[in-house]
Protein backbone atom coordinates (compact mmCIF):
# COMPACT_ATOMS: atom_id res chain seq x y z
CA UNK A 1 0.00 0.00 0.00
CA UNK A 2 1.21 3.61 -0.30
CA UNK A 3 1.61 4.17 3.63
CA UNK A 4 4.10 1.35 3.90
CA UNK A 5 6.04 2.40 1.04
CA UNK A 6 6.63 6.18 2.61
CA UNK A 7 7.64 4.38 5.61
CA UNK A 8 10.30 2.42 4.19
CA UNK A 9 12.04 5.80 2.41
CA UNK A 10 11.96 7.02 5.48
CA UNK A 11 14.01 5.00 7.43
CA UNK A 12 16.28 4.18 4.58
CA UNK A 13 19.88 5.74 5.36
CA UNK A 14 20.53 9.13 3.16
CA UNK A 15 24.00 8.33 2.86
CA UNK A 16 23.53 4.80 1.61
CA UNK A 17 23.35 5.73 -2.27
CA UNK A 18 26.95 6.93 -2.07
CA UNK A 19 27.94 3.84 0.10
CA UNK A 20 26.71 1.84 -1.99
CA UNK A 21 28.80 3.79 -4.94
CA UNK A 22 32.01 3.55 -2.86
CA UNK A 23 31.44 -0.08 -2.48
CA UNK A 24 30.45 -0.25 -6.25
CA UNK A 25 33.77 1.20 -7.04
CA UNK A 26 35.81 -0.49 -4.84
CA UNK A 27 35.00 -3.75 -6.11
CA UNK A 28 35.12 -2.61 -9.25
CA UNK A 29 38.90 -1.57 -8.60
CA UNK A 30 38.42 1.84 -10.93
CA UNK A 31 42.40 2.57 -11.15
CA UNK A 32 41.46 6.33 -11.64
CA UNK A 33 39.32 5.90 -7.97
CA UNK A 34 42.36 4.17 -6.59
CA UNK A 35 45.02 6.32 -7.73
CA UNK A 36 43.10 9.46 -6.27
CA UNK A 37 43.10 7.96 -3.28
CA UNK A 38 46.73 7.14 -2.79
CA UNK A 39 47.50 10.59 -3.59
CA UNK A 40 45.01 12.41 -1.81
CA UNK A 41 46.69 10.07 1.31
CA UNK A 42 50.32 11.18 -0.04
CA UNK A 43 49.66 14.83 0.19
CA UNK A 44 48.59 14.76 3.55
CA UNK A 45 51.74 12.74 4.96
CA UNK A 46 53.96 14.96 2.85
CA UNK A 47 51.69 17.96 4.58
CA UNK A 48 52.49 16.97 7.62
CA UNK A 49 56.52 16.00 7.29
CA UNK A 50 57.03 18.96 5.74
CA UNK A 51 54.70 21.52 8.55
CA UNK A 52 56.85 19.24 11.15
CA UNK A 53 60.36 19.43 9.49
CA UNK A 54 60.37 23.14 8.68
CA UNK A 55 59.18 23.88 12.63
CA UNK A 56 61.31 21.93 14.03
CA UNK A 57 64.75 23.89 11.57
CA UNK A 58 63.43 27.19 11.90
CA UNK A 59 62.32 27.30 15.97
CA UNK A 60 65.43 25.97 17.12
CA UNK A 61 68.84 28.56 16.35
CA UNK A 62 69.86 29.10 19.67
CA UNK A 63 73.24 28.44 21.14
CA UNK A 64 73.52 28.59 25.05
CA UNK A 65 76.10 29.50 27.10
CA UNK A 66 75.76 27.68 30.82
CA UNK A 67 78.26 26.95 33.10
CA UNK A 68 78.74 27.46 37.07
CA UNK A 69 79.63 31.21 38.02
CA UNK A 70 83.02 32.89 36.92
CA UNK A 71 82.86 30.15 34.14
CA UNK A 72 84.27 32.56 31.78
CA UNK A 73 80.77 32.48 29.75
CA UNK A 74 80.08 36.50 29.38
CA UNK A 75 83.52 36.77 28.13
CA UNK A 76 83.34 34.16 25.96
CA UNK A 77 80.07 36.28 24.45
CA UNK A 78 81.59 39.12 24.07
CA UNK A 79 84.78 37.18 22.40
CA UNK A 80 82.92 35.27 19.70
CA UNK A 81 80.61 38.68 18.79
CA UNK A 82 83.02 41.15 18.48
CA UNK A 83 86.50 39.39 19.33
CA UNK A 84 87.01 42.06 21.97
CA UNK A 85 87.99 41.72 25.44
CA UNK A 86 84.99 43.19 27.89
CA UNK A 87 85.83 43.43 32.03
CA UNK A 88 82.50 41.85 33.50
CA UNK A 89 81.05 41.49 36.53
CA UNK A 90 78.50 38.26 37.70
CA UNK A 91 75.83 38.46 35.39
CA UNK A 92 72.00 39.20 37.17
CA UNK A 93 70.07 38.57 33.66
CA UNK A 94 70.74 36.87 30.18
CA UNK A 95 71.94 38.46 27.04
CA UNK A 96 71.05 37.73 23.86
CA UNK A 97 72.77 38.89 20.02
CA UNK A 98 72.79 36.98 16.88
CA UNK A 99 76.24 35.31 15.78
CA UNK A 100 77.59 34.59 12.30
CA UNK A 101 78.81 31.39 12.32
CA UNK A 102 82.22 30.96 10.76
CA UNK A 103 81.42 28.93 7.69
CA UNK A 104 80.54 29.38 3.91
CA UNK A 105 76.70 28.89 4.58
CA UNK A 106 76.70 31.96 6.55
CA UNK A 107 74.59 30.24 9.82
CA UNK A 108 73.52 32.86 11.83
CA UNK A 109 72.27 31.73 15.47
CA UNK A 110 71.20 33.51 18.14
CA UNK A 111 73.71 33.35 21.26
CA UNK A 112 72.22 33.33 24.41
CA UNK A 113 74.31 34.33 27.76
CA UNK A 114 72.84 32.87 31.12
CA UNK A 115 74.02 33.68 34.30
CA UNK A 116 75.67 31.55 36.79
CA UNK A 117 74.24 32.35 39.75
CA UNK A 118 70.95 30.42 39.93
CA UNK A 119 70.45 26.77 40.63
CA UNK A 120 70.81 23.74 37.97
CA UNK A 121 67.79 23.28 37.81
CA UNK A 122 66.33 26.82 37.23
CA UNK A 123 69.56 27.88 35.59
CA UNK A 124 67.81 27.46 31.69
CA UNK A 125 64.19 28.88 31.05
CA UNK A 126 61.83 26.66 29.51
CA UNK A 127 61.75 28.45 26.57
CA UNK A 128 65.44 29.22 26.08
CA UNK A 129 65.76 25.13 26.86
CA UNK A 130 63.83 24.32 23.69
CA UNK A 131 65.19 26.80 21.29
CA UNK A 132 68.47 25.25 22.13
CA UNK A 133 70.16 23.72 18.59
CA UNK A 134 73.29 23.60 20.63
CA UNK A 135 74.65 23.92 24.40
CA UNK A 136 77.99 25.72 25.18
CA UNK A 137 78.58 23.81 28.65
CA UNK A 138 81.48 26.45 30.17
CA UNK A 139 84.03 24.69 32.29
CA UNK A 140 86.64 27.34 34.47
CA UNK A 141 89.88 24.12 33.94
CA UNK A 142 91.94 26.14 36.13
CA UNK A 143 89.96 25.14 39.27
CA UNK A 144 88.07 22.28 37.98
CA UNK A 145 89.38 20.31 40.64
CA UNK A 146 87.46 22.35 43.39
CA UNK A 147 84.28 22.34 41.45
CA UNK A 148 83.51 19.02 39.69
CA UNK A 149 81.31 18.05 41.78
CA UNK A 150 79.26 20.95 41.21
CA UNK A 151 80.13 20.56 37.73
CA UNK A 152 78.76 17.29 36.92
CA UNK A 153 75.44 17.87 39.51
CA UNK A 154 75.11 20.60 36.87
CA UNK A 155 75.54 18.83 33.63
CA UNK A 156 73.48 15.83 35.36
CA UNK A 157 70.51 18.26 35.63
CA UNK A 158 70.88 19.42 31.63
CA UNK A 159 71.03 15.57 30.09
CA UNK A 160 68.53 14.27 32.08
CA UNK A 161 66.08 17.06 31.20
CA UNK A 162 62.94 16.51 29.21
CA UNK A 163 62.92 19.02 26.95
CA UNK A 164 66.62 18.96 26.28
CA UNK A 165 66.61 15.02 25.70
CA UNK A 166 63.43 15.53 23.69
CA UNK A 167 65.55 17.90 21.36
CA UNK A 168 68.97 16.75 21.81
CA UNK A 169 71.01 19.95 21.23
CA UNK A 170 74.40 19.27 20.43
CA UNK A 171 77.03 19.91 23.88
CA UNK A 172 79.55 21.17 23.39
CA UNK A 173 81.43 21.09 26.65
CA UNK A 174 84.05 23.81 26.88
CA UNK A 175 87.32 23.75 28.83
CA UNK A 176 87.89 27.26 29.15
CA UNK A 177 90.60 29.65 30.98
CA UNK A 178 93.58 27.13 29.29
CA UNK A 179 95.71 30.52 29.27
CA UNK A 180 96.02 29.37 33.32
CA UNK A 181 98.78 27.23 33.98
CA UNK A 182 97.15 25.04 36.19
CA UNK A 183 94.67 24.42 33.80
CA UNK A 184 93.25 20.89 33.57
CA UNK A 185 92.95 19.61 30.14
CA UNK A 186 89.87 18.23 28.37
CA UNK A 187 90.38 15.14 28.39
CA UNK A 188 91.20 14.69 31.82
CA UNK A 189 87.71 16.45 32.42
CA UNK A 190 85.83 14.56 30.16
CA UNK A 191 87.43 11.70 32.81
CA UNK A 192 86.49 12.84 35.68
CA UNK A 193 83.21 14.12 34.90
CA UNK A 194 82.24 10.41 33.49
CA UNK A 195 83.38 9.13 36.83
CA UNK A 196 81.21 11.46 39.06
CA UNK A 197 77.75 11.15 36.73
CA UNK A 198 78.62 7.58 37.09
CA UNK A 199 78.30 7.91 40.90
CA UNK A 200 75.25 10.42 40.38
CA UNK A 201 73.70 7.95 38.07
CA UNK A 202 73.75 5.28 40.49
CA UNK A 203 73.17 7.42 43.99
CA UNK A 204 69.81 9.18 42.07
CA UNK A 205 67.93 7.00 39.39
CA UNK A 206 68.48 5.05 35.88
CA UNK A 207 67.45 8.43 34.14
CA UNK A 208 71.05 7.91 32.71
CA UNK A 209 71.34 4.14 31.86
CA UNK A 210 72.81 3.14 28.91
CA UNK A 211 70.74 2.85 25.60
CA UNK A 212 71.65 -0.62 24.87
CA UNK A 213 71.02 -1.64 28.23
CA UNK A 214 74.45 -2.46 28.83
CA UNK A 215 75.53 -2.11 32.84
CA UNK A 216 78.76 -0.50 33.22
CA UNK A 217 80.13 3.18 33.59
CA UNK A 218 79.35 6.02 32.15
CA UNK A 219 80.14 7.23 29.10
CA UNK A 220 79.21 10.73 27.39
CA UNK A 221 78.85 8.29 23.90
CA UNK A 222 76.08 6.65 25.49
CA UNK A 223 74.09 9.63 25.36
CA UNK A 224 71.70 10.34 22.71
CA UNK A 225 72.97 13.54 21.87
CA UNK A 226 76.55 14.82 20.33
CA UNK A 227 78.88 15.73 23.19
CA UNK A 228 82.57 17.26 22.18
CA UNK A 229 84.92 18.27 24.45
CA UNK A 230 87.39 21.29 23.40
CA UNK A 231 89.88 23.45 25.04
CA UNK A 232 90.13 27.68 24.96
CA UNK A 233 90.22 30.75 26.36
CA UNK A 234 88.53 33.40 26.59
CA UNK A 235 91.12 35.74 28.15
CA UNK A 236 94.03 34.35 25.38
CA UNK A 237 97.81 34.14 26.28
CA UNK A 238 98.00 38.37 25.46
CA UNK A 239 95.05 39.22 28.26
CA UNK A 240 93.42 42.37 27.11
CA UNK A 241 95.38 43.55 24.19
CA UNK A 242 95.50 40.29 22.30
CA UNK A 243 93.20 37.81 21.12
CA UNK A 244 90.74 35.14 22.57
CA UNK A 245 92.26 31.52 21.79
CA UNK A 246 88.63 30.00 20.39
CA UNK A 247 89.32 28.58 17.55
CA UNK A 248 88.11 25.75 18.25
CA UNK A 249 84.84 26.50 19.67
CA UNK A 250 84.41 28.75 16.76
CA UNK A 251 84.93 25.81 14.38
CA UNK A 252 82.61 23.52 16.55
CA UNK A 253 79.55 26.18 16.20
CA UNK A 254 80.78 26.41 12.28
CA UNK A 255 79.33 22.39 11.61
CA UNK A 256 76.30 23.24 13.79
N1 LIG B 1 92.61 33.72 32.84
C1 LIG B 1 91.41 33.69 32.29
N2 LIG B 1 90.40 34.36 32.83
C2 LIG B 1 89.18 34.29 32.24
C3 LIG B 1 88.95 33.54 31.07
N3 LIG B 1 87.66 33.67 30.74
C4 LIG B 1 87.10 34.47 31.65
N4 LIG B 1 88.01 34.86 32.57
C5 LIG B 1 87.80 35.74 33.72
O1 LIG B 1 86.94 35.08 34.64
C6 LIG B 1 86.09 36.02 35.28
C7 LIG B 1 84.64 35.63 35.08
O2 LIG B 1 84.31 35.72 33.72
P1 LIG B 1 82.81 35.93 33.25
O3 LIG B 1 82.81 35.87 31.76
O4 LIG B 1 82.23 37.13 33.87
O5 LIG B 1 82.13 34.63 33.86
P2 LIG B 1 80.61 34.19 33.78
O6 LIG B 1 80.63 32.74 33.49
O7 LIG B 1 79.87 35.06 32.84
O8 LIG B 1 80.10 34.41 35.27
P3 LIG B 1 78.59 34.66 35.76
O9 LIG B 1 77.98 35.69 34.89
O10 LIG B 1 78.74 35.11 37.19
O11 LIG B 1 77.89 33.35 35.69
C8 LIG B 1 86.41 37.38 34.67
O12 LIG B 1 87.32 38.05 35.52
C9 LIG B 1 87.10 37.03 33.35
O13 LIG B 1 88.01 38.01 32.96
C10 LIG B 1 90.05 32.82 30.52
O14 LIG B 1 89.96 32.12 29.49
N5 LIG B 1 91.25 32.93 31.16
MG1 LIG C 1 78.27 36.29 33.04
Amino acid sequence: SLENIVYVEMTENPFEPYIESLRQQLEDQDPVFLIGVVVALAVVVITLFLKYFLTSKTVRSAVLLVGLCDSGKTLLFSRLLSGKYKRTQTSITDSSAPYKAKNDRGSTWTLIDLPGHDSPQTSVPGEVKSAARAIVFVVDSAIFQKEVRDVAEFLYVLVTDTVISRNVPDLLVACNKQDITMAKSAKLIQQQLEKELNTLRVTRSAALSSQDGSVGDFEFSQLPMKVEFLECSARGSKGEDGDADIESLEKSLAKL
